[in-house]
């Protein structure tokens, strides 16, 4: 990203993309000049999250990039965006046309069965973008029946076959800042990618109970959860839901007494290298989580997140 939300709207820029490559030192390189032409690499404004997948069969990794716009208000939103692979070996980087929304999360499967691969997105609402197979996707908003999730707040979903049955599921996260409005909740393929059953996940009891990301692994959802006011995006939490049971865990905290995360609640050693912004009056939050080789794992150098599963 190249623009500030604490900056006026009038200074806003596109963000910046580009490929880098581990060499054999386990150095990153940039290589974007090997697969990006110039004018190819300016994406959307706010890029909240990048799916890989193969949107157009050709046997090479895609990006779909769920963009939020001007991230302050007025909220602005904007056009989805891809960046599509080429015969000619670059990408070619493509706005999705009438797609001018606050996206926040979004996840690729071939939902309805034709081979291509389509796009969840979710962003308040959640619906799909279906494939039409030549680089263009058209909204549905007709596959996600319970209207009453329609209008809250989710900004962060997965696909994933929870139950086993060869059909994957949709995972949806948020709250906004009230989790009882907009809580966890798992809603079910019924096997022609139209979901409809829905199971909802227990409510937090503490106020971390804003959810940024998720996964399902070993029977169990995890959530990443950040605290809600008074506290807003001070401190991460992640919560271990067993599907089974619906019990849940809190696995890991941390709670911020002095404006930022100094402090950690767990019984693992989550914090590797833990540096706090210089700045105590910041929120901070941890982004993201994924699985990595039984264990939780964030990207972030700032948090080193590393926790068991
Ligand atoms: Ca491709
Ligand atoms: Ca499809
Ligand atoms: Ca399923």
């Amino acid at each position: 990203m190249t623009y500030s939300p604490a900056r006026p709207i009038s200074e806003i820029t596109p963000s910046l993309l580009s490929f880098w490559k581990k060499n054999q030192d386990g150095e990153w390189i940039e290589r974007s000049s090997d697969l990006l032409g110039e004018s190819e690499s300016v994406g959307c404004v706010h890029p909240r999250k990048a799916v890989i997948a193969d949107f157009n069969n050709d046997s090479k990794p895609d990006i779909w990039l769920a963009c939020s716009g001007y991230d302050a208000f007025p909220f602005t939103r904007e056009n989805q965006f891809l960046l599509l692979s080429q015969s000619s070996g670059v990408y070619k980087s493509l706005e999705i046309p009438s797609s001018n929304i606050y996206a926040h999360g979004a996840a690729a499967e071939d939902i309805d069965g034709d081979g291509w691969t389509d796009v969840l997105n979710v962003g308040g609402s959640a619906f799909f973008y279906i494939n039409n197979g030549d680089g263009t996707f058209s909204e549905d908003r007709t596959r996600i029946l319970n209207a009453s999730q329609k209008d809250d707040d989710y900004s962060t979903g997965e696909l994933v076959d929870v139950n086993d049955d060869g059909f994957v599921d949709i995972v949806l996260g948020g709250g906004g800042f009230n989790e009882a409005v907009s809580p966890v909740k798992i809603i079910y393929n019924d096997g022609n990618g139209i979901f409809a059953e829905e199971v909802t996940l227990p409510i937090s009891e503490d106020d971390y109970n804003l959810t940024l990301d998720l996964f399902v692994e070993q029977g169990s959802v995890y959530l990443l959860q950040t605290r809600t006011s008074p506290f807003n995006y001070k401190g991460s939490s992640v919560k271990k839901v067993n599907l089974k049971t619906m019990d849940y865990e809190v696995i890991f905290k941390s709670v911020d007494k002095s404006g930022y995360n100094t402090i950690v609640e767990s019984q693992h050693n989550p914090y590797i290298n833990g540096i706090p912004p210089s700045d105590v009056s910041l929120p901070s939050w941890i982004d993201w989580i994924v699985p990595y080789r039984n264990r939780i794992v964030s990207p972030s150098i700032v948090y080193a997140l590393d926790v068991p599963l």
